[in-house]
């Protein structure tokens, strides 16, 4: 290990190390793993009695599976699986052709002929970190939740009505999409995503090892079109971004302010920085015709060099990670990660910075030290931040106004808590608390090791997420939760502002397209068809479903026809869901009450083939099933 090296303490054994000796340090060892009296009924208020339904939706980030999860809070119960990036066995999320429009569609051309040229339509994989809701007047208004592609730079939309993702969009110019947040206020609004990985601006291989003719992207989605609105390029790189209470300015860190290529490079300053966007400023750089037209994306430059007035860059130690706007709508957090501080912007002192050109540093107003490894931090709405110390394994609870009072000189320590978490947090959440109305009663600190916590799977463990009562002054952690790969981020949002659907509407723009070919065919989907409609070598199958019967118990097809099954489920009962698979082609796909699903394939496969409802439907959902002829080519 080098000197740079041990002094940063970057290595994995290093930062295990460290938390060991923080934990130590901090007074708080990890032998209280007894509950007292006190904690016992604190663990009593997480659990609900069987039937009971939850206060608030956790909408779960899955990071590299690729999905998004709904979790039930506080009993934690895991409640649904949304894919989105990844593919899915049990929905045939990736597979039908419902599900392949919204994967495909909003691919770039170069993106469509690299995966032509591997034999695919789309990516099989998403690394999916940040899921938000859509907001109205500085809370959630339970349209739509929005999330990110780091893998393969893209962003992604769920409607909230049938809790399905119905847009996914690849953003074009920038690399790897990190950081994602949408707009508070008046209303979602842009989507803010930003483009961590450095890359030339035209990356068509003219332009290889030179790092000075990198750049990095900032990007503007419009969330309800989901076309992108404008791009930024900026000075360093982009990690994790928030937005104001204003609709003002965005705020997006940046951990290699020097264009470092590797880790010595890369973590060099002892300053990086934040970017703060000036939203009106871009605006009207865009409709002055300030900008350059790339890929069909206008962008404009906010790079230092370029001056102007689209952009600030913040001073702020050392390689700052999280962003995270106060509920108080006036105190940004930015996390240090190398630095054991929390750097806090006050919005109210952005003005200055563009109309003043003020010291960007005018801006800051605390920087508490919290201890070690600051990574996300999230609130009370009592005026209280809960921050998370990688390092440290802990989370911190600290009083904001006493570390504004600390940092104007008063001898006043913010901290007011620390309680041991386990292992290395990375994200954390609290209930409402990115929205303007937190309302402290719940923390989930997800956490990126469980070692010893639960049994051993093997060399691959769970990570393991907890549930942290902060009603009160001290902070209780009153339930451990095993997650698979892996429980990124997440937001609480309560039970009132979310609002599905039981049964879908079967007019829903969904299987518009095969409304349209149904049309086309002389079908009506509510009643689907006899016997197959040929079409050249195309045949489509039109069938409904009905507990415990599939409308055609049989239906024949010639080798190497390309087949289209459309299934529409004629069942109206809330949770009675049918699926479609036909063995031995790879096919499986999850049709609702009042949906229509299909799937496409060529049937070059001659014989007697089952086709079967995987959903359990019905006592007589096993004879569920129908036969489809393939009759061989030499017939
Ligand atoms: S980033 Cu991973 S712990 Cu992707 Cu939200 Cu901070
Ligand atoms: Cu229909 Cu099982």
């Amino acid at each position: 290990m080098s000197e740079h090296d041990k002094k940063l303490n970057v290595t994995r054994r290093g930062l295990l190390g460290a938390s060991a000796t923080g934990a130590v340090l901090a007074g708080t060892g990890l032998g209280s793993t007894l509950m007292t009296a006190k904690e016992a009924s604190a663990a009593a208020n997480a659990a609900l009695e069987p039937g009971e339904l939850d206060e608030y939706y956790g909408f779960w980030s899955s990071g590299q599976t690729g999905e998004v999860r709904i979790l039930g809070v506080p009993s934690m119960r895991e409640l649904m699986r949304i894919p989105v990036f990844n593919r899915c066995s049990a929905t045939g999320w990736g597979q039908t052709n419902e599900s392949l429009k919204v994967l495909t569609e909003g691919l770039l051309p170069e993106t469509k002929q690299y995966l032509a040229a591997n034999g695919k339509v789309t990516y099989d994989n998403g690394d999916l970190h940040h899921p938000h809701m859509s907001f109205t007047d500085g809370t959630y208004d339970g349209r739509y939740l929005f999330m990110n592609d780091k893998a393969n730079t893209r962003v992604a939309r769920i409607r909230c009505d049938v809790m399905k993702c119905d847009k996914i969009i690849e953003i074009p110019n920038a690399h790897d999409i990190h950081g994602l947040r949408p707009q508070k206020f008046p209303r979602t609004g842009y989507i803010f995503a930003n483009g961590e990985h450095e890359a030339p601006l035209v990356n068509d291989g003219e332009i290889l090892d030179d790092p000075s003719q990198y750049v990095n992207i900032f990007t503007a989605i419009d969330g309800d079109t989901m076309e992108i609105a404008w791009q930024v390029m900026v000075s360093g790189n982009l990690d994790n971004t928030d937005c104001d209470y204003q609709g003002k300015y965005a705020f997006s860190t940046s951990y290699n302010s020097e264009m470092g290529m590797n880790l010595a490079e890369m973590t060099e300053n002892e300053l990086d920085h934040v970017v703060v966007f000036n939203l009106k400023g871009i605006e009207e750089a865009v409709a002055a015709g300030n900008y350059q037209e790339l890929n069909g994306v206008k962008v404009v430059d906010g790079r230092k060099e370029a001056g102007g007035n689209l952009t600030r860059y913040i001073p702020i130690p050392n390689s700052p990670h999280g962003v995270n706007a106060a509920p108080d709508k006036k105190h940004i957090m930015i996390n240090g990660k190398l630095s054991p501080t929390v750097s806090v912007i006050d919005v109210e002192k952005i003005d200055a910075l563009f109309a003043d050109n003020a010291d960007p540093r005018s801006a800051i107003v605390a920087e508490p030290q919290l201890g070690l490894g600051p990574l996300h931090t999230a609130f009370d709405g009592k005026g209280n931040a809960y921050t998370t110390l990688f390092l440290d394994s802990q989370v911190v609870k600290w009083d904001i106004a006493k570390a504004i009072e600390a940092f104007g000189g008063a001898d006043v320590d913010p901290i007011l808590d620390k309680v041991d978490v386990h292992y290395q947090p990375g994200h954390n959440s609290t209930s409402m608390g990115e929205t303007a109305e937190a309302d402290g009663k719940w923390l989930i600190s997800m956490n990126k090791f469980s070692k010893d916590r639960f049994l051993n799977v093997g060399p691959l463990k769970p990570e393991n997420e907890q549930l942290i009562d902060i009603s009160g002054d001290k902070m209780k952690v009153v339930h451990d939760g095993p997650t698979f790969a892996e429980p990124h981020d997440s937001i609480i949002v309560h039970r009132s502002k979310v609002n599905p659907v039981n049964v879908w509407d079967r007019n829903d723009p969904m299987w518009e397209e095969a409304r349209a070919q149904a049309a086309a065919d002389g079908v009506d989907l509510d009643e689907g068809a006899e016997e197959p409609i040929r079409d050249g070598n195309k045949v489509r199958v039109y069938m409904t479903s009905t507990a415990p019967v599939f409308s055609m118990e049989k239906f024949t097809v010639k080798q190497g026809d390309e087949v289209t099954i459309y299934v529409t489920n004629l069942d109206d009962v809330d949770d009675v869901t049918h699926g479609l698979c036909l063995s031995n082609f790879g096919i499986a796909m999850e049709i609702g009450p009042q949906a229509t699903a299909s799937v496409t394939f060529i049937a070059d496969r001659p014989g007697v083939h089952w086709y079967y409802c995987q959903w359990f439907c019905h006592a007589l959902h096993m004879e569920m099933r129908g036969r489809m002829f393939v009759e061989p080519q030499s017939a």
